[in-house]
Parts: C-alpha cells; structure tokens; sequence
C-alpha cells in the first residue's frame, strides 16, 4: 500500500478509481505516509511558525463573505465564538458542534483563533471537534464546503488532515491533495494548492452521479460515479478519533443536502475574496 500511494502523490495526486481500502468510515491510507521518505529540509513547510497564533478575542468576528444559510443547509458554522465548548450551527438545524471529544476541556480541544472569515478553529495535530447530531443524505446529494489552512498532519507535513469525517462522507487534504469519500467511493483529486501554507476554499460536491472537486472556487477535479450516502449520526470536524489529524486551521464550514452549482461555489469564494 505505502509503494502505490506514494506514487500516487509523487504524480500529483489524479486517481482514476476508487483507491483501495475505501469503505465507510474507512480512511484511504492513513497513516502510510507517516514513514514516507519525504525531505524534510526542503519540504514547503514552516512548521516553525506558530500556526495557531494567539486568538485575538479583542476583534468581533467579521460577516464578510461568509456563507448563508438556505433551504438546503444541513449544518452551518462560522466558528465566530470567542471562547467555550460550543460552535453554533448556523444553519438553523440546531446541529451545534463540540469542541473535542466532549463539553468537557480537554486537550483534544481545538483553540478558537482567527479564522479567514471572522473567528476559526486552530488544530494542533492531535484535536477535533464533533457534533453529535444525525444527517440523512439524500440520493446521493451532496455538498461540504470549507476554509483550510492546511500546515501537514500528525502524520508529517504531507500527511493526511481530516476536513470533515462522517459515517459515510470524509473529506481530507493531503499534501498538494484532496481526499474523499462517499459511500463506497473515494479518490485523490485535485491539486489544490495546500502546499503554500495558506488559506484556502475547498469544496465537494455530488449529486448522486458525479462527484465534483474546487479549490478556491475553481473546479480541480471530476468524477463520474455514482455515489450512495449512508446517514450518519454524527461526524468530526479536523480529524479522525486516533488518526489523520489536521496541523491547521479550519473556517466556514457548511453541509448541505444538494450538490452545489459551480457558479454558487465560484461565488463564494469571490465574496471572501472581496473581503478586508
Ligand atoms: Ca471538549
């Protein structure tokens, strides 16, 4: 397995089929490039660098680009919250969020930091954050959006960081890649453009046929499958329980039960653009 995916990454990361080992709730390869021989000297990463600054909880969050809500919104957070266990689920679905595996502090906990729109979340490699609340994804559709700054993984600079993990969806960076999984499918896809260290807009779409990739508003990558979405009761924002935890910074996710158009999602990008 560690010889193929390798190859995989070495290549720019297109896979043209469903990688190996994909399977609910099943992460591809993780773990496997823990023990990669990358260069370390001359890897695009400052792991040096404070990723999590100190949250300046003297500056309100800003709406500026933000995502809305809409008919089709399963879950929605800004992470705009300053302090506390909490992360408000915009949506109006009541889907609020948890920071680590409990309302309890924990180290699991990730920090409230500057997000790229208004507050984020800060993971140091070893955090999540959950909600327990339960999603139904209708035929197949849909749709996880998200703002990463993406600084490598508990398992290296190029290893695998979970975005948004559920029973049956996961959506992860690797290195100069995006990660997912649907039902039974999954791919490498993109590149994106992780590897700089800054914020960045993802996107996953599917709407029961195709499933589609954006980075920054820009469609990377397509796959023509046809996807079944089991429901899920619960999902992990940053990593997985004992594995595939992100270095970074995550802002701005929202879930929704529809593949979002290209123009929605190039929209949406274009707003935080215009932003200060
Ligand atoms: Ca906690």
């Amino acid at each position: 397995m560690r010889v193929v995916v390798l190859a995989f990454v070495l290549a720019g990361c297109a896979v043209d089929r469903p990688l190996p080992g994909v399977g609910t709730g099943v992460v591809v390869q993780a773990g496997d490039l823990a023990t990669a021989p990358f260069d370390l000297a001359t890897a695009p990463f400052d792991l040096s660098l404070p990723p999590g600054a100190a949250p300046d909880l003297t500056t309100p969050p800003s709406a500026c680009g933000q995502l809305a809500a809409d008919a089709h919104t399963l879950a929605l957070y800004h992470f705009d919250e300053a302090a506390g266990q909490t992360l408000a689920d915009s949506s109006g679905n009541g889907r609020d969020a948890t920071l680590g595996q409990t309302s309890a502090v924990e180290p699991e906990d990730p920090t409230h930091a500057p997000g790229r729109l208004g507050g984020g979340l800060h993971f140091d490699g070893n955090q999540v954050a959950h909600a327990s609340a339960s999603i139904a994804w209708p035929s197949g559709q849909f749709t996880a959006e998200a703002w990463v700054r993406y600084l490598g993984s508990d398992e290296g600079p190029f290893g695998t960081a979970m975005i948004f993990d559920a029973d049956d969806g996961e959506l992860a960076a690797q290195g100069t890649c995006i990660l997912w999984t649907l039902g039974a499918q999954g791919r490498m896809g993109g590149p994106p453009a992780f590897s700089d260290g800054q914020w960045h807009s993802i996107a996953l779409t599917s709407d029961g046929a195709q499933v589609l990739v954006y980075s920054d508003g820009v469609q990377v990558d397509a796959t023509q499958v046809a996807t079944t979405i089991g429901p899920s009761a619960g999902y992990l924002f940053g990593g997985q329980l004992s594995l595939a935890h992100l270095i970074g910074d995550l802002d701005e996710i929202r879930l929704s039960d529809v593949a979002r158009t290209p123009s929605e999602i190039a929209a949406a990008y274009a707003a935080a653009l215009a932003c200060p």
